[in-house]
């Protein structure tokens, strides 16, 4: 493994532990390759002490990231406010065309056919059986104006509407008190998120985009809309939610992206 571990002197060092850690929240993770991410975390010297580990081969290194990387989430979960709301926008703030943005091109933004589908749930919910769209959409319905943040260096104003996520995981009885929920899209994606953000007011089950359904590549038939976290942690194209208490990362969050996420 290449991991040794250090004299424990050396790893109750806790005001530099929390040095470090404040240094770790004031940064975020945002490059695509574990490299920059690697270079941007934090310097080696203070990655050792959080993580009471000699580093001496890349995947010590990286084992060792992924460790302040999961520290990093659970500072994020401590310090969420669940009342906090992201700043609102005025319609005339809305960016126009709104960007597109995947791991693959506009023209391979998979097609969605509205007759047959079925949004899929499981795990720690009561009632499994699976929703259509009209269902969805005869629940009450809001919108909001936010900004979306995306790692790869551009935002965006959006209007998006649709079921309040909270309402839904309610009305399906989901346990509440689980860790996680998470997300199958009808691409590859896949990504989820911690409880608390789940229930958070400005959390969306989004159907529309702009007064209208979502369009193909912004997500049809539903997506995921959070304004307090960033980009990659909004999943579009949702085929499947389930509820679970064990970790279930995502598809950018497997590569070094930080689960929390938070923007
Ligand atoms: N299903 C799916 N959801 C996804 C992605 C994706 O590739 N597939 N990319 C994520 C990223 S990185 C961003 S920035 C946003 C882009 O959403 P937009 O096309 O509405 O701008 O979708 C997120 N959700
Ligand atoms: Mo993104």
């Amino acid at each position: 493994m290449g991991i040794r571990k250090r004299p424990t002197s050396l790893g109750l060092d806790a005001p530099a532990i929390l040095k470090e850690a404040r240094k770790l929240l004031s940064r975020r993770i945002e490059q695509p390759t574990r490299r920059a991410f690697l270079q941007r975390t934090l310097s080696m010297g203070g990655l050792a002490l959080l993580s009471g580990c000699s580093l001496s081969d890349e995947d010590s290194v990286e084992q060792a990231l992924v460790t302040v990387s999961r520290f990093n989430d659970r500072v994020q979960g401590w310090i969420f406010d669940p009342n906090r709301l992201a700043p609102p926008y005025p319609d005339s703030m809305i960016t126009r065309p709104f960007p597109f943005n995947a791991y693959y091109g506009i023209e391979d933004a998979p097609q969605v056919n509205e007759a047959d589908y079925r949004l899929e749930l499981s795990g720690l919910i009561a009632d499994k059986r699976p929703w259509r769209l009209a269902q969805l959409r005869a629940m009450s319905q809001v919108d909001q104006v936010t900004r979306h943040i995306c790692v790869e260096g551009w935002s965006a104003i959006g209007k998006w509407g649709g079921v309040r996520f909270s309402d839904f995981l309610r009305t399906v009885g989901a346990d509440l008190q689980a860790k996680y929920v998470g997300f199958k899209c009808a691409d590859d994606y896949y990504t989820s998120i911690d409880m608390p953000t789940a229930l958070h007011p400005q959390t969306l089950l989004a159907l529309t985009y702009d007064g209208q359904p979502l369009p193909r590549e912004y997500g049809f038939p539903m997506k995921l809309r959070m304004p307090t976290k960033l980009g990659y942690k909004n999943p579009k194209h949702i085929q499947a939610i389930y509820v679970t208490n064990t970790y279930p990362g995502g598809y950018w969050e497997d590569q070094g992206y930080n689960w929390f996420g938070g923007s």
